[in-house]
């Protein structure tokens, strides 16, 4: 077998792409928007031997949290990505490297070129090959998990609901938070938690204005700030840090790859990664990201989507191989959806960890057909 995983050899009949609508158990709200289902992207590679592999672009249906959406990310797939790789075929023989290059003339779309290279992963493991997490040691196979909560409509209803998930054992709580809520309203819910782990995410939401909310934001020692400024706004991250330097801060949207976490680093506004696989690009950027913070001290851990349990056991799979981290956005099927596509579902101990496995899913075929809204085949 080769060394590195780059040099396996794939072949590529068909790319199929199926939009899934899955029911939420609940309406969750934040700063960019209000959701009652998921509507998902899988991406499913068929090679020539009718082997097939999955992978979720768990991209958003709307273009608030980053450039990329559901109906856009197909169109990319359809007129870019398979062409580009079809034609990477046609020169030679096809290898995992040289579809991750000729994906990487794809400016931008990082959710959706990921799903593209999760799935030919995702295919390479169940024919016997390897993909770049196999070669990154586990270092924690019960993962440690939090979870994160919408905005709520009143304190009573947002204290009542963190004592429930407490009692379940999450590890971390992030709430969710925007301009106009009200300081007196986290310090009600601080006040009957003083001694939780508790996050808040702002998903870019805070300007200039906000400043003066922010800071006072550390009197409620948070575990962490997630990103409060739109994700190039470095400025104003310079400025929070200097008025509050003990207001831990944690990046998500502004990161996207090596270079803008090293300018981050470099200027000293990050103190945790929240990494999300899609959002920088897929497992080979994840690999290097991973690596580049343990090489600088910093903490990471892995960021969700809101993701179908195909994408959350891709994510648990990353996950597994940081050490140390606090909790990582990853909770159980039974938190997010009515229905799954996945069996058995993703489930968390009493002690707020979820097992590691490694096998590659098996999907519920007939929740999926039921699920599907959409399915087109790209030849
Ligand atoms: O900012 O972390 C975020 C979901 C969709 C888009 C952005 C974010 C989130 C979450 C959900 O916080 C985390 C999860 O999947 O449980
Ligand atoms: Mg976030």
């Amino acid at each position: 077998m080769n060394d590195s995983p780059r040099d396996q050899s794939l072949t590529l009949r068909s790319i199929e792409l199926r939009v899934v609508v899955l029911p939420q158990h609940e309406v969750f709200r934040s700063a960019v928007g209000e959701r009652h289902h998921r509507r998902a992207l899988l991406v499913l590679w068929h090679d020539a031997n009718g082997a097939v592999g999955v992978g979720e672009c768990s991209c958003r249906p709307d273009p608030f949290y980053s450039g990329e959406f559901v109906d856009g990310a197909q169109i990319v797939l359809e007129r870019f990505a398979q062409p580009l790789i079809a034609a990477a075929g046609s020169r030679g023989e096809l290898n995992l490297g040289a579809v991750e290059k000729a994906l990487g003339r794809i400016r931008g779309w990082p959710f959706t070129t990921a799903a593209v290279l999760d799935a030919a992963c995702d295919l390479l493991r169940r024919i016997g090959g390897r993909d770049y997490l196999d070669g990154l040691a586990v270092r924690e196979p019960r993962v440690p998990v939090g979870i994160s909560l919408g905005l709520f409509p009143d304190t009573e209803s947002a204290v009542r609901r963190l004592g429930e998930e407490v009692e379940q054992g999450y590890r971390r709580i992030k709430l969710k938070i925007q301009p106009g809520l009200k300081l007196d309203h986290l310090r009600a819910i601080r006040r009957r938690f003083p001694d939780l782990c508790l996050g808040f995410d702002a998903n870019g939401s805070f300007g200039e204005d906000g400043l003066d909310f922010l800071v006072a934001l550390a009197e409620l020692e948070p575990a962490m700030l997630e990103q409060p400024f739109g994700p190039d706004r470095w400025d104003l991250l310079t400025e929070l840090r200097r008025r509050s330097p003990e207001l831990p801060l944690c990046l998500d949207e502004s990161i996207h790859g090596l270079g803008s976490l090293r300018l981050a680093l470099e200027i000293g506004v990050i103190d945790e990664l929240n990494l999300k696989p899609g959002r920088v690009g897929g497992p080979a950027v994840t690999a290097a990201l991973l690596d580049e913070s343990r090489r600088r001290g910093l903490p990471v851990w892995i960021g969700g989507m809101f993701e179908t349990s195909i994408g959350r056991r891709a994510n648990l799979r990353v996950a597994a191989r940081v050490e140390g981290a606090t909790a990582h956005d990853l909770s159980p099927s039974s938190r997010y959806f009515t229905r799954d596509l996945v069996v058995p579902p993703v489930a968390m101990d009493a002690d707020g960890r979820i097992e590691l496995d490694e096998a590659p899913v098996e999907l519920d075929r007939a929740s999926l057909d039921e699920l599907t809204v959409e399915r087109r085949i790209v030849p």
